[in-house]
């Protein structure tokens, strides 16, 4: 669709906006960026039937960006993101990717050491030219290099929230293929890892000759790296590599236990069945030359004498010796979320009215929601003061009294100050359902600093909730420096619950932190950040990280029924 296209040429639009430091219109991109992005329909479709008049009957698209759009449909360009950029040449997308390195000290940067792209800066840090500008100096140049390096390492993997709706496009068009009986993911994206090297299909058909050709010549495909007849590997547009096998049905159960993994898991269910005087491999289970199990998965690990294991927990972390002595932990499930509790509405400067989001809820099938604007140190999310708090909270009161069958909880995700006290006043937070508390500013501190920081926090009565507690973006972020056992004490001790925040590039708590967090009886809860109703979906991201920590539903608050959930709280 051409949504996205054209959604990525106005949030780079509102960066050049940004930078010129023009106020409002970058704004005004961004909403209508965002409107794009999550349209369902066809921008293409929608101008085809009505024209530009329709164009700006789309929620959050003026007549200026209107305009833009049929620019871009009729000629594929838009004159004026091209002046833009070539007032200034710089590849922002590249060079910001960089934690600390925003669009205002990119384009300094480009003026003064006429600095393009990600290996300019880099050739610049190193050769100490950084350093000696102003607003710069010795810690931002080091902080540079550190950035690139940690950038450099991540690099090749991909998030498993930005490639998956390309893998289940694939995923369904070879459903479709005649003759092709089933297709699975298998590998790292069925084990739900939060990053991907690439992605494995399986596939069951008769014709693997057919499934080949149609497999390598997708839409999209730019490179093949292999074709073979039952197997083969190409590389897409998007930049990652996509693996086939295809295989008979007969042996679908142990090809399946096998692309799966994890290689540790799979070494371990070898080596059990090697003690059996059995050989496991991707064609079967054999006893000698006889397959004595191949058909499904759960068939396979019944022979080995263990239980099937959730491929989430396929890693080699003590699932098998558990899964041998029958004892496996009951996973929470992806239906059993109730409600999101961390959700942001039009309050705050998101696009969705409190209605709207409830609204959608409700479509998810949960019996409450959550909306936790942000609070006013916050400046840049047009943060609530306690006034405004108090105006939404009548709105909120006001919409419960309509809806039946379901609940609005009045909330807000407040800001962790230095010093570790609440930017809204006590008095504000007493009146709310519940209250988030996190970390938005001063991420590198000393470690005992932040750790003080965030448990002093936790001892505020009136918060509930830590959101994101480690801070960490993937693949541009690492974790706060702190003590993350001393967090897990205090937030025991002082009933704190810990976040689980679904959003793809957060997952934070991430999944072995979930599991140290299960282990030491702390309570969690699996939100989703939403900044529009559309995100809603991203709790899938969330509750397969939980899985992969072990969690079941007695750890995740938002599996409780409403009464139980508040009575928990604070
Ligand atoms: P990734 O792609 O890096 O995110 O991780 P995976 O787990 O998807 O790894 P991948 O794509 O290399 O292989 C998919 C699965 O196939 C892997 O999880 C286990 C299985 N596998 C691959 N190579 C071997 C191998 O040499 N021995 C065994 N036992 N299993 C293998
Ligand atoms: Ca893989
Ligand atoms: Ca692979």
């Amino acid at each position: 669709m051409k949504n996205q296209e054209i959604a990525k040429i106005l949030y780079k639009i509102a960066d050049y906006l940004d930078i010129e430091e023009v106020s409002f219109r970058p704004k005004a991109y961004r909403r209508a960026a965002l409107a794009l992005e999550t349209l369902k329909k066809d921008v293409r479709e929608i101008y085809k039937q009505g024209r530009r008049e329709a164009l700006e009957g789309i929620p959050g698209i003026g007549k200026s960006i209107a305009e833009i759009i049929e620019e871009y449909l009729n000629t594929g360009k838009v004159k004026y993101y091209e002046q833009l950029k070539k007032k200034l040449p710089i590849n922002f997308e590249e060079i910001t990717r960089i934690e600390g390195m925003g669009l205002r000290k990119a384009k300094f940067l480009y003026q003064k050491l006429g600095i393009r792209n990600l290996k300019d800066l880099e050739k610049a840090a190193k050769a100490h030219k950084i350093a000696p500008l102003f607003g710069f100096g010795e810690k931002t140049e080091k902080n540079i290099l550190e950035g690139i390096k940690f950038l450099k390492r991540s690099k090749g993997r991909f998030l498993l929230g930005e490639i998956l709706p390309t893998v289940n496009e694939v995923q369904k068009k070879l459903k479709k293929l005649k003759g092709v009986e089933t297709v699975s993911l298998a590998g790292s994206i069925r084990r739900m890892k939060e990053t991907i090297g690439d992605a494995d299909f399986l596939v069951i058909s008769k014709n693997p000759q057919k499934v080949m050709d149609f497999f390598v010549h997708l839409p999209g495909v730019i490179k093949i790296w292999g074709k073979g007849t039952t197997k083969s590997s190409v590389r897409i547009k998007e930049g990652f590599d996509m693996d086939i096998r295809v295989v008979p049905k007969r042996s679908y159960g142990s090809a399946l236990q096998y692309f799966t993994g994890s290689l540790e898991h799979n070494i371990i269910t070898r080596k059990i069945a090697m003690a059996k005087g059995l050989k496991l491999s991707e064609y079967g289970l054999f006893r000698g030359s006889k397959m004595i199990a191949s058909k499904t998965e759960k068939e396979v690990y019944k022979k080995l004498g263990m239980d099937w294991v959730p491929p989430e927990i396929r890693e080699n972390q003590g699932e098998i010796g558990l899964a041998l002595k029958g004892r496996l932990p009951k996973l929470i499930g992806y239906n059993d979320i109730k409600g999101d509790l961390h959700t942001h509405s039009d309050w705050n400067g998101g696009l969705n009215s409190i209605e709207e989001l409830a609204e959608a809820a409700q479509k998810m099938g949960y019996e409450y929601i959550g909306i936790a604007d942000h609070t006013k140190f916050l400046k840049i999310e047009h943060g609530l003061n306690e006034k405004q708090l108090a105006q939404r909270n009548k709105t909120i009161d006001k919409l419960n009294k309509k809806i039946k069958n379901f609940k609005i909880l009045k909330g807000a995700e407040t800001n962790i100050l230095n010093d570790g006290s609440i930017d809204i006043k006590d008095e504000s937070l007493a009146k709310l359902d519940f209250v988030i508390a996190g970390v938005h500013s001063t991420m590198k501190m000393e470690k005992e600093k932040m750790t003080e920081r965030i448990i002093k926090a936790m001892k505020n009565p009136h918060v509930d909730i830590i959101s994101h507690p480690t801070g960490r973006i993937l693949k541009r972020r690492e974790e706060y420096q702190f003590d993350f056992d001393k967090i897990l004490r205090a937030a025991k001790e002082t009933g704190t619950i810990l976040e689980i925040n679904s959003f793809p590039n957060r997952l934070d708590l991430n999944d072995k932190n979930i599991r140290l967090a299960k282990e030491a009886g702390v309570k969690m809860i699996i939100n989703t950040d939403s900044h529009h109703k559309d995100h809603f979906p991203f709790m899938e991201f969330g509750i397969a990280q939980a899985r992969r920590g072990w969690a079941e539903k007695r750890d995740i608050i938002n599996c409780w029924p409403l009464k139980n959930l508040l009575s928990f709280f604070k």
